[in-house]
């Protein structure tokens, strides 16, 4: 359905990280597409807009939020680093419209609502965790005209000088995740809804979320298990059935996308994987597909991936540190140096790509632990003859096991309230110490892997 034309209730912004520009986090989340597809099966009408991904000029949201009758709009403060941007977006809107209500949601919001309402006056409402649910909940109250949001699950809302949060009570279990399709794509205003790099793509690659929460709990994970439990109120994680994923990428590929990138890993076991490649084989589909995950592939998902996919299919594994003492402390799915280079072996002999990644600074690592993850990527590189190994920059993510429990692993924290979120600056403002390396150190050892990488 086209929305060019219509009044719009609810209307989604994504604001990349600094305004104006281009570059910096390009991709919305995903979640946008959900509650637009969500409120659109509803009878309500929204549209979204990636900021980053527009030509110049291409929005005047001013114009547009008065002209369509724009009644909420929604802005995800969901990555910290783009939080500040959207921050700044949300005042700016309602110091153009200021008679439009303005909610913000996502990871980041859910972890610190009620300093955002306390701070932000522009900003209305903060919907913690899953949002599809309470959306359609606030806008039914908006549009009744109602000024009492006591009974909207998972919102957070200001009376008087202070904020109110509202019990988390909704979740998106596996049931409605069964329900919730890429329909949200139609409601997408950018001109330029495929670029390589951003609305919802990576690399080329449809970034299609096919679950939410995680039984893990990784020390410098913002999503993982407890996260999840304490900020978003999810007591467990939930997938969508198989069934329906293969159908979703069927539905992506009637659109001409093929290449789709499954960047959640929720699950310890190939259980779920294995048989989503049984069900693309049987509705005859080979996507080219980029798994990422957390834990190892057996042998068994790697037979089940070479059968199942298109040429140009590839897995990556966030294996964290080279030396398993770090590995078995800080990651949930521990597994040795030698099952490693094992199923990277037994990968390359079935012709799949695997691309691991690899970082500096989490709690408990020496430099002894350092050069143990230097040997590591440089003996993969050696083995496999190709650019196997990555480094990937693990700043301090709020909510997170060590940000939560600084002392149980050693680690002492530069950056702890939303303000300080707000004043880091660029990919290498770390936010913290470990006991054995301090922050500028953490930096250097980051890019000693970094030189590793490139060698
Ligand atoms: C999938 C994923 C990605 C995908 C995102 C794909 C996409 N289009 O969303 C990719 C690989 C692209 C990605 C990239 C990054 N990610 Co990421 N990612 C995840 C992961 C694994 C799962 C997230 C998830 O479950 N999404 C489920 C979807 C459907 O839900 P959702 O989009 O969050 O939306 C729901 C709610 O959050 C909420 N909501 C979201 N936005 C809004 C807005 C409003 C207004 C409202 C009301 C509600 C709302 O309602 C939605 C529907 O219910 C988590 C780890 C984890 N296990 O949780 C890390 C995680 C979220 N990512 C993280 C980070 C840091 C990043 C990067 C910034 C890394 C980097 N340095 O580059 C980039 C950002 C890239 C960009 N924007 O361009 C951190 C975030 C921590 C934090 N609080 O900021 C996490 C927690 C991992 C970690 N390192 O700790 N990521
Ligand atoms: S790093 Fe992966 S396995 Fe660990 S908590 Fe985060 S999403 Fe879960």
């Amino acid at each position: 359905m086209s929305t060019s034309a219509l009044n719009l209730d609810c209307l989604f912004v994504y604001s990349g990280s600094r305004a104006g520009k281009k570059t910096g986090l390009p991709i919305m989340p995903a979640g946008l597409l959900a509650m637009a597809g969500y409120l659109g099966k509803k009878g309500v009408r929204s549209a979204i807009i990636n900021l980053p991904g527009a030509a110049r000029g291409e929005f005047r949201l001013a114009e547009l939020i008065r002209e369509r009758r724009v009644k909420l709009v929604c802005i995800p403060v969901h990555w910290h680093q783009q939080a500040g941007t959207a921050l700044l977006l949300a005042k700016k809107i309602k110091k153009e419209n200021p008679g439009v209500k303005i909610a913000v949601g996502g990871f980041t919001a859910s972890y610190f609502a009620a300093a955002i309402l306390e701070k932000f006056r522009g900003i209305d409402f903060v919907i913690r965790g899953d949002a599809e649910v309470p959306l359609l909940e606030l806008l039914r109250r908006l549009k009744r005209g109602g000024a009492d949001f006591s009974a909207v699950k998972n919102l957070a809302w200001r009376v008087g000088n202070g904020a109110v949060l509202n019990p988390i009570g909704y979740f998106a279990g596996p049931a409605m995740l069964a329900g919730l399709d890429l329909t949200g794509l139609n409601y997408v205003l950018n001109r330029n809804a495929t670029p390589y790099h951003g609305v919802c793509f990576e690399d080329g690659m449809f970034t299609y979320v096919h679950g939410r929460g995680c039984a893990d709990n990784c020390s410098a994970c913002g999503g993982g298990r407890d996260f999840q439990k304490n900020f978003n109120g999810r007591p467990r994680a939930a997938v969508k059935a198989p069934a329906s994923v293969a159908a979703d990428f069927a539905k992506l590929a009637a659109r001409g996308i093929t290449e789709i990138q499954l960047p959640l890993s929720p699950l310890p076991g190939d259980a779920y994987y294995v048989e989503l490649f049984r069900r693309l084989l049987e509705i005859k589909l080979k996507p080219v597909l980029k798994v990422e995950l957390c834990g190892l592939p057996s042998k068994n998902l790697l037979r089940w991936f070479s059968r199942a996919l298109a040429p140009g299919s590839r897995i990556t594994i966030f294996a964290g540190s080279g030396s398993e003492k770090v590995r078995r402390l800080n990651r949930g799915r521990f597994y040795t140096n030698e099952q490693l280079i094992a199923i990277l072996r037994h990968a390359a002999g079935l012709g799949i790509n695997i691309w691991t990644g690899f970082t500096s600074g989490l709690p408990f690592e020496t430099r002894r632990d350092l050069l143990a993850t230097a040997a590591l990527m440089r003996r993969i590189k050696r083995l496999f003859n190709a650019d196997r190994a990555g480094v990937y920059v693990f700043s301090l993510e709020p909510g997170s096991p060590l940000f939560e429990n600084p002392g149980k692993y050693g680690i002492t924290l530069r950056r702890r309230t939303l303000e300080d979120f707000l004043a880091q600056e660029g990919k290498y403002d770390m936010g913290y110490s470990t006991e054995h390396f301090p922050e500028s150190e953490i930096v250097r050892n980051l890019k000693f892997l970094e030189s590793v990488a490139r060698e």
